[in-house]
């Protein structure tokens, strides 16, 4: 297949001034009618149209019918010869016949519970008709929709609505992946906003009946998110109407189509007995960031799909920020980091690593990856600290003010920091062009009050990059007294050569350093000195929350991956975890963090950069034993705070309760090694809320009781296709290892492992693959099941089936034996014959 480049960009020689589509919505046969408005920009130009499995009914330029030989037609698209074209303005006509009914895939219009619905980024659009499908042509859409459904929507504002048939029109010019169509018996839950300049929005949930009961956190989230963009950003919304709508079959989160954003019903609906805190959280942010992607995508959109981390990366800022303000700002940061590492850390360790903007993709598809999506928010975080707060406002009011109605590059988006900040971005700019997590490695040295920090930076070869120039990294430093005391202002150092000291005088004793506050910067420290700071003083101590997370979690860090190679539990480290529970000042949600210990995937990767080889058997014992070693030392102050933490009166999802119920169930979790899940399973029978239901439910798993408590709960929720999803995945995130693979085996036997519907697929196999040891078994047989299931999902949806087979991306860091039978998973896979672009793509990539 065909590598697209980015160094081959050019632009398209046609304006489309205009796009009317007129849809007659049939399960099995919709016809689509095109007619758009074209202006040759440059003479004599063949117009390329995209277009797959279409079956092309009419063709007409100007209201003539072109004859078979004006045009050629392939299984990609169509060409207009340029002999067949008017010079100036025409009119081309098409009409195509398409199947949404057969459409499994989940891209172009499809069908999920006899609703209508439309995925188009990145490039769906095409297998709704010829179109010039890519994000530089921008066009304003008048859609007309006639079916008989109820509800019949598309994008803009609504022009005409009468039974069976509805107008709409977008008065802002979009590319075509933000198309979208819906039509189906839905609901709405609604509302409205008042923007400010005055303007009143109607707000709308559309649900399947049933459903309206369990939208009106996530309207109040959007009415939040709406407020915030204008007071943190200056923008409003810009239509009289703005639609969400939730399906069940969807295969990423949400799509942020230009007025009609098109939801996984996972991230809308929310009920106290349905959603954890979590879920909450998670629905607010998403709601957000399809929100705030009105500005950062819609109005101002990418160039080509090697810009995607242009708006993703902006956007995911955005929504991190948002939360950070709605909730606790220091916790919701060492949730992003977690995240980072577990997602993006791992794929650039691996042989997916690649640039936040990629220069070359064979499927746009497989690049929706944490290194677009969270360095790239990383990225935009470390120009803020580069510029500062006002400089980044000042920044983003040039960027909406010249960019509004484009589609832009990372150059222009780097042009506008330099031109309104007056600093040089070259060198900045690597963070967008090369892979890979630098190493930072820190010395210290203390002489005659001057304390001097050295940092040497690194970047490890990737993919198909080699050697790499040094990058400019904003380091946050604070410095300690003997006593915690914050000797200065956190300072940020600016590190642009591969080696580099900082200096700070006058000081009157050696002071503790704390590097990289905040995590400034997304890279992989290394304390490379005879003077490592002491992580238990830090955790103790240290002014900035995130430090002293991270301080807690090195020390379990180093603690476990000495316990996977023989060793005991750190008794500084029980120590420390000992003061904090006891910390009555302590925020609770910073607490539970604090006693969340890494995952096994974390340890493996702990021990790989270290340059060991993980043993998943190993891991998962020395995690259970440190675990049994905390609760056996703190029985009676985890106990007490497990009673303590009892949130009373009726769930509320805010911060605050939510941050209770994280502690208590963090004790829980420690607890559970010791009482054999007792409390757990009391508190599984007496809970009200899905919070702790669930967590409860994963413990008496994890404790090898909960069979009983397994068959209540499907019993109870085996109607209700989100709760069940979770049932799928906890039982295997929360077995034991050597009876993983046999439950998902049994699972997928289940009468209600509808295979099909992406939700329910991930719970399972995600699920399974996120039990590290069962997933690793020595014999292979958790690849072999897993790899079966991707071949099987394949021919159906292969978007799908390729961003699950980054189980396998850690191959390299495992053992001989394992190594060699994940590779033979791969190769056969990659040797299956009519296997999609996807997983082609992705199996070969990480064959290497
Ligand atoms: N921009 C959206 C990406 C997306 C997507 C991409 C490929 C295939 C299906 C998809 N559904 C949504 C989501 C977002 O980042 O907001
Ligand atoms: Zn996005």
């Amino acid at each position: 297949t065909l590598t697209k480049r980015l160094s081959d960009y050019q632009p398209y020689p046609f304006e489309l001034e205009m796009v009317r589509l007129d849809f007659r919505l049939d399960p099995d046969a919709t016809q689509v009618r095109a007619r758009m408005a074209m202006r040759p920009l440059r003479a004599a130009s063949a117009l390329e149209l995209d277009g797959e499995g279409l079956v092309l009914r009419k063709i007409a330029v100007d209201g003539r019918v072109l004859a078979a030989s004006e045009y050629t037609q392939s299984d990609t698209g169509l060409v207009i010869h340029a002999a067949a074209l008017p010079a100036q303005t025409f009119t081309l006509e098409t009409e195509v016949e398409i199947a949404p009914a057969a459409n499994t895939a989940l891209e172009g219009l499809y069908m999920s519970n006899g609703m209508y619905c439309t995925q188009c980024e990145a490039e769906g659009f095409r297998k709704i008709t010829y179109y010039p499908d890519r994000p530089d042509v921008m066009a304003r859409f008048h859609v007309t929709v006639a079916g008989d459904a109820p509800v019949l929507l598309s994008n803009g504002n609504p022009v005409a609505q009468e039974t069976g048939r509805a107008e709409w029109v977008d008065p802002w010019p979009k590319p075509a992946y933000l198309f979208a169509l819906v039509a189906g018996d839905l609901v709405a839950h609604s509302g409205s906003f008042t923007t400010m300049s005055g303007r009143e929005v109607a707000l709308n949930i559309w649900v399947r009946k049933g459903d309206e009961t369990r939208c009106a956190f996530a309207l109040e989230a959007l009415k939040r998110s709406m407020t915030w963009d204008e007071q943190v950003y200056g923008r409003e919304y810009d239509l009289d109407i703005f639609n969400i709508v939730a399906v069940d079959d969807f295969n990423m989160g949400a799509m942020e189509n230009k007025g009609l954003n098109i939801f996984n019903s996972k991230w809308v609906l929310a009920s106290p007995e349905t959603a954890t805190d979590s879920d909450y959280e998670r629905i607010e942010g998403i709601i957000a960031h399809e929100y705030f992607h009105n500005w950062t995508g819609n109005r101002i959109t990418c160039r080509d799909w090697f810009q995607l981390c242009l708006k993703e990366g902006l956007t995911v800022y955005r929504d991190q920020s948002f939360t950070a303000d709605m909730r606790l700002g220091p916790v919701k940061r060492i949730e992003d980091v977690s995240a980072l590492r577990a997602r993006q850390f791992r794929e650039d360790r691996g042989p997916l690593s690649h640039p936040p903007r990629p220069d070359h993709y064979k499927e746009i598809n497989n690049f929706y990856t944490a290194t677009v999506y969270e360095k790239g928010a990383e990225i935009v975080g470390m120009l803020r600290q580069l510029v500062g707060p006002q400089g980044y406002r000042d920044a983003l009011d040039l960027y909406f003010e010249r960019h509004d109605g484009q589609a832009c590059t990372i150059e222009d988006w780097l042009k506008v920091f330099e031109d309104s900040s007056g600093r040089d971005l070259r060198q900045f700019k690597h963070w967008y062009t090369d892979a890979g997590t630098p190493r930072l490695q820190v010395s210290d040295d203390f002489k005659d009050g001057t304390y001097t920090l050295e940092f040497t930076q690194k970047t490890d070869q990737t993919p198909g990059q080699g050697d790499k120039p040094a990058r400019h990294i904003p380091i946050a430093v604070g410095l300690l007294s003997d006593t915690g005391a914050d000797l200065i202002e956190t300072k940020i150092l600016e590190m642009t050569e591969p080696r580099q000291s900082f200096v700070f005088e006058g000081l009157s004793q050696r002071p503790v350093p704390s590097i990289l506050r905040g995590f400034s910067a997304p890279v992989v420290l290394e304390f490379d000195t005879g003077h490592p700071p002491d992580s238990a003083f830090l955790l103790a101590h240290d002014s900035d929350p995130f430090n002293r997370w991270e301080a807690g979690r090195r020390l379990a860090l180093q603690t476990v991956v000495a316990m996977a190679q023989g060793g005991a539990a750190d008794p500084s480290y029980v120590a420390a975890i000992g003061a904090l529970i006891k910390d009555g000042a302590a925020d609770p949600a910073f607490c539970a963090l604090c006693l969340a210990l890494p995952s096994e995937d974390q340890i493996a990767q702990a021990l790989h950069e270290a340059g060991k080889s993980p043993d998943p058997v190993a891991i998962h014992r020395a995690r259970e034993a440190l675990a049994t070693a905390l609760a056996n030392a703190h029985e009676d102050a985890l106990s007490a705070l497990y009673d303590a933490m009892a949130v009373s009166g009726p769930y509320r999802p805010d911060p605050e309760p939510a941050g209770q119920r994280s502690l208590r169930l963090a004790a829980l979790a420690l607890l559970r090694r010791i009482d054999g899940g007792a409390r757990a399973q009391a508190l599984f029978d007496a809970a009200d809320n899905m919070t702790e239901s669930l967590a409860a439910l994963g413990q008496v798993v994890a404790a090898g009781v909960g069979e009983a408590a397994l068959a209540t709960f499907r019993d109870r929720w085996q109607g209700d296709r989100l709760v069940m999803d979770k049932w799928f995945a906890i039982q295997l995130t929360a077995s034991a290892p050597d009876q993983a693979l046999s439950r998902a085996e049994k699972l997928v036997q289940d009468p209600l492992f509808d295979w099909k519907n992406p939700n329910r697929f991930r719970s399972l196999m995600s699920g399974f693959a996120a039990n590290h040891a069962g997933f690793h078994r020595v014999d292979g047989a958790g690849y072999r099941f897993y790899a079966d299931w991707l071949l099987r999902l394949d021919p159906l949806n292969p978007q799908v089936a390729a961003r699950m087979s980054t189980a396998f991306e850690t191959w390299a860091r495992y053992d001989l034996t394992r190594q060699s039978l994940m590779r033979a998973e791969l190769a056969r896979i990659a040797q299956t014959e009519g296997l999609s672009r996807d997983l082609s793509e992705m199996s070969a990539r990480m064959l290497g």
